[in-house]
C-alpha cells in the first residue's frame, strides 16, 4: 500500500513536471484551480494577479479593485468571506501583493472568515543587491554563478527572470540591483545598459525596479575625461548624460549604489571631496527623472585605530550634507556581517539624513551553502534594537527608511544553495515589508508552503530553525567574539591567521586580543572608546563589564579569563561551554531532521541531511580549533564534564581550504 501510495505521488509529481528540487522555493501550490477572478483595470500586473489566483485559489470568487489610483502606494485590503472576496488597493502592484497574500494565507492554513485584512509595507524600498560580476561569478555567492546572463542578453531572456520576479513579488520585494558594488565601469557601457533593459522589462510588471550599482571613476574609464572630480563640470555632464541615455531605456529605473573609497574602490576623496560632495554630484543627475542615490557607509581604513568607529566618524560629519534623494546604506553591525554583532552606531545617529540598512542573505561568514542558519532571529535582534536616538522606545526598524538584502541567489536548481537558504531570502522579503512579523511566524509560513502542513514536521523543524542562528554563533564566535575566521574565504576558524603583510585590521588577533589577562576587543574608555558612539542610557549599560550583554562581552571589552559570568563560571569556562553547546546543537539538527525521513520527498530530505553532517563535522573543527588556541593563552584546562577535543592544534592549523569562487582574498 505504501509503495502505491508513493508511486502515485511520485506520478502526480511527474504529471505536474516537477522534481523535487526545490526550484520552485516557496510557490509549490498546484495550479489546477479555476477560481472566477474579476478586476475593474486591465494591465499587465493585474492580470498577472489574476492568472495567480485564477489557478490557484480555492475559494469564493474575488474580485480586485483599484481605488484611489496612487501607483506608488502599495498597500491593500482584503475583504469578504466565503461568498465572496474583494481586493482593494490604491496601485496594481498592491492588488499583486493582496493576490499573494491571499495565496500565502491559503497555504498556510491561515484563513479566518470573515477576512478583514489591511496590510501596508513599513518601508518602501525592499531591495535585493546583487553581488553578481559581469563576468558571471558572484562575490560571496555560493549558489552557482550569477542568474543574469550578460553574454546572452539581450537576444535571449533566460526563464528565470520572470522566475525570480515572481518570487520576489511574492514577499514583497520591489527593487534589485543587478551588479557588485565592486563595480565595474562597464555596467554602464551602452551595450551593458541594452541588456539591462531587457531585464528591467521582465521584472517591471511584478513591481519590481532596476537599480545599479557604479563605479566612481566611470568617466574616466568610460568617458575618457581626465578626471572623475565630482566638482568638475564635465564629470557633472558626463553623469548627467549617463542618467538620461539610462532613462531613456529603462523610464522607471531606480538609481545608483554606489560603494566609494571603501578596499580599494575609487571615491570622492581621490580628489579631496567628501562623500556628500560625490553623492550629491550623482543625486543631481538622477534626480530630474527620480532616482535616487544608495551610498555606502561601509568604510574603513588601516590607520584608525578601530574599525568598528570609522564609519560614524567618516559619516556623522556629513549629516544634513546630502541631497534628499540621497539615502546612507548602512551595514547592520558596524565591523562586517559578523555571525553576531551589536548594531552599527549610526543608526538613530543620523537626524537630517536618510538611512537604509543592508543585510547580509548570503552566509559569508555563517557557513556558506553548507551551514542551516535562519538568520531571522538575527535581523530582528537588529531590527529590535534600541537606539535610544530619539530617547528610548527608538528601535532600528522606525530610524531607518528602507532594507537591502545582499541577495543569496545563484544558477544552481534551488536558487540557494541550502534547501534551508531560501527562507533567508523569504525571510528577508517578509521582515521588510513588516519587521514586526516574529521570526516564528516566518519560519512557520515558510515551512507550510515550502515543505509539509503537518505540525509533527512543522513543529520540531520550525524550533530547529529558531535555534540555528544560535547554533553558529556558538561554535564560530559565542561571547561577542568576531572575525576570527580563516584567511580570504571566510569559511572556517583561523584565529591564529596572519595575512603577511596585510593591514592589521584584517588579521584575527587584532578582533580577538587574546593574552595572558584575557580576550576581547578593549572598546571602552581604556581602549578604541567606540562604545561612545553609541547614545546614553545604552552606552553607560555597555561601558560596565557587569552590565554588558554577555553575548557581546567580548565586542566591547578586553575581560579577563577569570571574569565571573552571570552563570558563575569563569569567562573561560564558559567560552569552553558556548562552543561546546554549538556543537551540541548541530549534532540535535541532525536528529531532528532524520526523524522526518518519509514526511518529505527523498531529495530534498537527503539533501538537507547530508550538508546537516557537513554542519556537525565544522562546529566540531570551530570548536577544537578555537578552544585549543585560546587555551595556549588561558592556561586552564577544558572543564572536565565537556567533551575533549579530538583535533591536534597542529594539524587544525595546517587545513589550507581551496574554495573556488572567491576570487577576492579581502578580510
Ligand atoms: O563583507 C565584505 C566582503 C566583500 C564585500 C565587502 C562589501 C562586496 O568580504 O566581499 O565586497 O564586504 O560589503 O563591500
Amino acid at each position: 500500500m505504501k509503495h502505491l501510495l508513493t508511486a502515485s505521488l511520485l506520478c502526480f509529481a511527474c504529471l505536474q513536471g516537477f522534481a523535487e528540487d526545490g526550484s520552485r522555493l516557496w510557490l509549490r501550490a498546484d495550479a489546477t484551480a479555476k477560481a472566477v477572478v474579476t478586476a475593474n483595470k486591465k494591465s499587465t500586473t493585474i492580470s498577472i494577479a489574476v492568472e495567480e489566483l485564477q489557478t490557484q485559489w480555492r475559494g469564493a470568487a474575488v474580485s480586485l479593485k483599484i481605488k484611489n489610483i496612487k501607483a506608488d502606494k502599495e498597500e491593500f485590503s482584503i475583504t469578504g468571506d466565503e461568498r465572496g472576496i474583494t481586493i482593494t488597493s490604491p496601485s496594481e502592484k498592491g492588488l499583486l501583493y493582496g493576490a499573494y497574500h491571499l495565496l500565502r494565507l491559503q497555504a498556510t492554513n491561515g484563513l479566518k472568515y470573515p477576512l478583514n485584512i489591511q496590510e501596508s509595507p513599513k518601508y518602501n524600498l525592499r531591495i535585493l543587491n546583487h553581488w553578481d560580476n559581469l563576468d558571471g561569478t558572484v562575490e560571496r555567492g555560493y549558489a552557482g554563478r550569477s542568474i543574469w546572463r550578460w553574454d546572452e542578453l539581450p537576444a535571449v531572456v533566460s526563464p528565470r527572470y520572470k522566475e525570480y520576479a515572481r518570487a520576489n513579488a511574492s514577499i514583497g520585494i520591489n527593487a534589485t540591483v543587478l551588479n557588485n558594488v565592486n563595480a565595474s565601469p562597464q555596467i554602464l557601457q551602452s551595450d551593458m545598459l541594452a541588456k539591462a533593459k531587457v531585464v528591467a522589462d521582465v521584472l517591471r510588471p511584478y513591481g519590481i525596479q532596476v537599480f545599479l550599482s557604479v563605479n566612481f571613476s566611470s568617466p574616466t574609464v568610460l568617458g575618457g575625461l581626465p578626471t572623475s572630480d565630482p566638482l568638475d563640470a564635465a564629470v557633472q555632464r558626463w553623469w548627467k548624460d549617463k542618467a538620461n541615455e539610462i532613462y531613456k531605456l529603462i523610464p522607471d529605473f531606480g538609481g545608483f549604489l554606489v560603494k566609494a573609497n571603501s578596499e580599494g574602490q575609487p571615491g570622492p576623496q581621490d580628489f579631496g571631496r567628501t562623500h556628500a560632495e560625490g553623492a550629491n554630484m550623482l543625486a543631481d543627475a538622477l534626480k530630474p527623472h527620480k532616482g535616487i542615490v544608495m551610498w555606502r557607509a561601509f568604510v574603513y581604513s588601516p590607520s584608525n585605530d578601530d574599525r568598528a568607529k570609522q564609519a560614524y566618524m567618516e559619516f556623522m560629519p556629513l549629516d544634513g550634507l546630502f541631497r534628499d534623494n540621497v539615502v546612507i546604506q548602512v551595514k547592520n553591525g558596524p565591523i562586517d556581517f559578523q555571525p553576531r554583532e551589536p548594531f552599527s552606531p549610526l543608526f538613530g545617529a543620523m537626524h537630517k539624513t536618510d538611512v537604509m540598512a543592508e543585510v547580509q542573505i548570503t552566509q559569508e561568514y555563517l557557513g556558506h551553502a553548507n551551514h542551516l542558519a535562519f538568520l531571522a532571529p538575527m535581523w530582528k535582534e537588529f531590527l529590535d534594537s534600541d537606539t535610544y536616538g530619539n530617547g528610548s522606545g527608538s528601535p532600528v526598524a522606525n530610524t531607518i527608511t528602507a532594507m537591502a538584502g545582499v541577495a543569496n541567489i545563484g544558477d544552481e536548481t534551488n536558487w540557494n544553495g541550502h534547501h534551508f537558504a531560501q527562507a533567508n531570502w523569504y525571510a528577508f522579503g517578509r521582515l521588510a515589508w513588516n519587521p514586526q512579523l516574529s521570526a516564528d511566524a516566518i519560519a512557520d509560513e515558510w515551512l507550510r508552503q515550502t515543505f509539509s502542513q503537518k505540525d509533527a514536521f512543522v513543529e520540531p523543524v520550525k524550533a530547529m530553525m529558531l535555534q540555528s542562528w544560535d547554533a553558529v554563533v556558538n561554535y564560530m564566535m559565542p561571547l561577542g567574539l568576531h572575525h576570527i575566521f580563516a584567511v580570504g574565504h571566510h569559511y572556517g576558524p583561523e584565529p591564529w591567521g596572519v595575512i603577511p603583510g596585510g593591514r592589521p585590521d584584517w588579521q584575527p588577533w587584532y578582533f580577538h586580543n587574546a593574552d595572558a589577562a584575557g580576550v576581547g576587543f578593549n572598546r571602552t574608555k581604556t581602549g578604541s572608546d567606540a562604545i561612545n558612539q553609541y547614545h546614553s542610557p545604552l552606552k553607560e549599560r555597555l561601558y560596565d563589564i557587569e552590565t554588558c550583554p554577555e553575548e557581546l562581552l567580548l565586542w566591547f571589552h578586553h575581560a579577563d579569563w577569570n571574569h565571573k559570568m552571570h552563570s558563575g563560571r569563569s569567562l573561560w569556562a564558559e567560552l569552553c561551554y558556548k562552543y561546546d553547546l554549538g556543537v551540541q546543537q548541530a549534532r540535535e539538527f541532525q536528529k531532528v531532521w532524520d526523524r522526518q525521513e518519509g514526511a518529505l520527498d527523498t531529495e530534498r530530505f537527503h539533501a538537507v541531511q547530508s550538508r546537516l553532517k557537513i554542519q556537525s563535522r565544522d562546529a566540531v573543527w570551530w570548536r577544537d580549533a578555537c578552544l585549543l588556541y585560546f587555551q595556549e593563552f588561558a592556561k586552564q584546562p577544558i572543564p572536565y564534564d565537556i567533551e575533549r577535543p579530538v583535533h591536534d592544534l597542529s594539524d587544525l592549523k595546517q587545513i589550507k581550504l581551496k574554495i573556488s569562487n572567491h576570487e577576492n582574498a579581502k578580510r
